[in-house]
């Protein structure tokens, strides 16, 4: 951690430790009549980190719709670690803000800050992953992608890819950060979408903790290894843009050589997609700001909302008019 990120975060916390030990937290500004004017709303966002351009745009994304909606956000960026983002929401808890949103890196370990934030009457929103919990009451809702739904169309592209014939179809699976919904989900979906065709396996999964460095890293030891490879899936495009240049850097033709399948839809791995590098793309929506915003203020004022608020994921392939995808604006 950088000391300047260190200082703004100790600050943080002490801001937040000083007016949770005045008791006060957030004081309404009074109005003429002893009233509490109208407060603008505070929204805590804990960000699980920046490691690939999917997330770089959804910050973004979260950052311009809370200015536009007039919500006053609380941004803090984890740096892959969750005692990050735990402490992040302690400190959203102490501030008292009206409501925490939070990208999960990881599945499990929030029960516990999470009661706190439920204990405080904070609602909590769950953005682009999931968490697993036995008390469903300590968030309100979830906003993101099924990425069960995203492996299940990984794997119904490649059995379009490849017909019936009885030739084996070796796969190397690039896995996302190990303990995050979104491994899981599209890993899940996928080998479902395969489980009947018997040509299909699996001969390595590795994690690349959807990191291009670390997908490159990954593959290029995976390519030493084996040499019989037909099908790259990896959950994510900074990771597979990282297996490219592995293949290249050891002569083999991605798309052509070794079919890819890859998940995000960042702008250059649809580039890649249209000039032959990579066989499919299924999207993932980084764009949430909008509907977090939109949703806040509805718990805020007590409306109800929906359980799941799932993105559209579209998908692209070889076989498409590849002109027609809009740009990717990540
Ligand atoms: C998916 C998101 C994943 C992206 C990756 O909703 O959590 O995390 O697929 C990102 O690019 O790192």
């Amino acid at each position: 951690m950088s000391f300047r990120s260190l200082k703004k975060k100790t600050v943080m916390l002490i801001c937040a430790l000083m007016l949770s030990l005045a008791g006060c937290g957030r004081e309404p500004a009074a109005t003429g009549n002893g009233n509490a004017a109208d407060e603008t709303m505070v929204l805590g966002f804990a960000q699980l980190g920046a490691e690939s351009s999917w997330r770089t745009c959804n910050t973004e994304s979260v950052i311009k719709a809370a200015q536009e909606a007039g919500i006053n956000l609380m941004f803090e960026e984890a740096e892959q670690k969750q005692e990050n983002q735990i402490k992040a929401i302690r400190s959203f808890i102490a501030y008292q803000v009206d409501v925490i949103a939070f990208a999960p890196i990881v599945k499990t370990g929030w029960d516990n800050v999470l009661s706190e934030a439920k204990a405080a009457g904070i609602p909590v929103i769950l953005t682009d992953r999931t968490i697993d919990t036995d008390d469903e009451s300590l968030y309100t809702c979830y906003i993101g992608s099924d990425f069960i739904t995203e492996g299940l169309m990984a794997g119904d592209f490649l059995k379009k890819k490849f017909p019936q014939d009885n030739k084996t179809v070796n796969i190397v699976e690039l896995f996302g950060t190990v303990g995050a919904a979104p491994a899981l989900g599209r890993s899940e979906g996928f080998r479902e979408a395969i489980k009947d065709d018997s040509r299909f396996h699996i001969i390595c999964s590795q994690s690349g903790d959807f990191m291009r460095s670390k997908g490159k890293e990954a593959m290029t030891g995976i390519l030493k290894y084996y040499d019989d490879i037909d099908v790259l899936y990896s959950h994510n495009d900074s990771m597979t843009l990282g297996a490219i240049e592995a293949m290249e850097e050891a002569g083999i033709s991605p798309g052509e050589d070794i079919v890819i399948i890859t998940i995000d839809g960042e702008q250059e791995a649809v580039d890649a997609l249209k000039a032959g590098e990579i066989n499919c793309v299924v999207e993932c929506d980084p764009m949430l700001g909008p509907t977090i915003m939109d949703t806040a203020k509805k718990i805020k004022e007590g409306e109800q909302v929906p359980r799941n608020i799932y993105s559209k994921d579209n998908i692209y392939t070889e076989w498409d008019d590849l002109n027609e995808i809009p740009p990717r604006g990540y």
